[in-house]
């Protein structure tokens, strides 16, 4: 205050002309976020209820942070110019000093402190109605795998692989977690997003109100084909649908009927060799297409995508021998599958991570055998 007063800061014209000159800028800023298509541009539909509550928070805050950033900016640039030092300016020469000034302290405490608390109460507004509402609807469960989701319907038996359907206008909860490393779901045109970790259940909820066929993507690292995890690279992998009424029953009946003979019962390797007599080529086909398929293809041993190359792992004279030593015998494979076997490559899960029963590996070594 002392200096201050001796010496004090005289804010000339032009700090009034570019004040004037921000405050435009400003008010252009929040036009342009609350008129501009901004999330047709990023191509955002609002699929359910709470993403368009979502956009309405976003719209805010890009709104007034974008007005503040240009003040604070302006000021920045203009008194850097403005109080520069000049030639005449002694070599020693020091700017004004000025401290404690009491009220301008309270206001630029008091106005920061009521927006933040603004804005977290408009955040725990939206966080509830995605953490707590709607309370009735359909109970779904996804879970994450390396490389894909799986999804598990009331009522129906086992696990729904390919698509997510959910009927238009129906509350959905949905139950995530996962069976292997940490994965995170993300549905951008839902703007919900969670992580979904091994041992542990997150719930979100919604409201599905716009029909149509949305990516789903993973979010979080989660192995060497993390990047496939997004229905916009491989759009063989998971979408969600949202249609009527009638399309998702019938979507629904058809999976119960597909998965009436799977058993939900949880799958535990046995540890005894595995009597591979029953194996069925064409079942183990399948299974390999929903369990195998992220890291093996069908193709020669140097065809490596996180494993080797599957379809000359028993009939192909130049790989006498399997990944951990073993000749390449029908039970050998099996004993992979079975246990599992880190090398060189990387890991290969046993039958627990990979949830394969004794019959699921006797159909997947008799689906091996039959590829030549
Ligand atoms: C998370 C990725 C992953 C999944 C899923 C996976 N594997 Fe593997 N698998 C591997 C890796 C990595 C290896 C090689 C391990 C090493 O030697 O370092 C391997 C090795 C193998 C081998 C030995 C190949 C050889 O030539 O010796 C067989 C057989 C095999 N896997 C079959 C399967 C089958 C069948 C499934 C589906 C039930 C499956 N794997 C699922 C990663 C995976
Ligand atoms: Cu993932």
């Amino acid at each position: 205050m002392v200096e201050s007063k001796a010496n004090p800061v005289r804010l000339g014209r032009g700090f009034w002309i570019v004040t004037g000159v921000y405050a435009v800028l400003a008010i252009a800023s929040i036009v342009f976020w609350y008129k501009a298509p901004v999330y047709q541009w990023l191509n955002l539909p609002v699929a359910i209820e709470t993403a368009a509550r979502v956009d309405e928070l976003s719209t805010f805050m890009f709104a007034t942070g974008s007005a503040l950033y240009i003040f604070v900016l302006g000021y920045i640039v203009y008194f850097a110019i403005a109080f520069r030092a000049r030639k005449s300016d002694p070599p020693d020469a020091i700017g004004v000093q000025i401290h404690d000034n009491h009220k301008l302290e309270l206001w630029w405490t008091i106005i920061p402190v009521l927006f933040v608390i603004l804005l977290s109460f408009l955040s725990v507004k939206i966080w509830y109605q995605i953490m707590v509402e709607p309370q009735n609807g359909i109970v779904i469960e996804s879970i994450g795998h390396q490389f894909y989701w799986s999804f598990r319907y009331p009522q129906v038996n086992g696990e729904v692989t390919g698509e997510m359907h959910l009927p238009v206008g129906v509350p959905v909860t949905l139950n995530l977690t996962s069976a292997d490393v940490i994965h995170s779901f993300w549905v951008p045109a839902m703007r919900l997003k969670n992580d979904m970790v091994p041992g542990l259940v997150t719930t979100i909820r919604f409201k599905p109100t716009l029909v149509g066929r949305f990516p789903i993507v993973c979010t979080q690292f989660c192995g060497t084909s993390h990047s496939t995890m997004n229905a916009m690279v491989d759009s063989t992998k998971q979408w969600v649908v949202i249609e009527d009424q009638a399309s998702y029953d019938k979507w629904y009946s058809g999976w119960k009927i597909k998965n009436a003979h799977v058993s939900n019962a949880l799958v535990t390797a046995s540890t005894g060799a595995v009597d591979l007599s029953g194996g069925v080529a064409a079942t183990g086909q399948a299974l390999f297409a929903t369990k195998c398929s992220a890291c093996h293809a069908v193709g020669p041993f140097s065809k490596v995508i996180v494993g080797p190359g599957l379809a000359g792992v028993l009939h192909d004279a130049s790989h006498p021998n399997l990944v951990d030593g073993d000749p390449a015998t029908p039970d050998n494979v099996a004993k992979i599958l079975q246990n599992g076997f880190t090398g060189s490559m990387g890991q290969m899960p046993n039958a627990t991570t990979n949830q394969l029963s004794n019959q699921d590996i006797a159909n997947l070594v008799a689906y091996l055998n039959s590829l030549k």
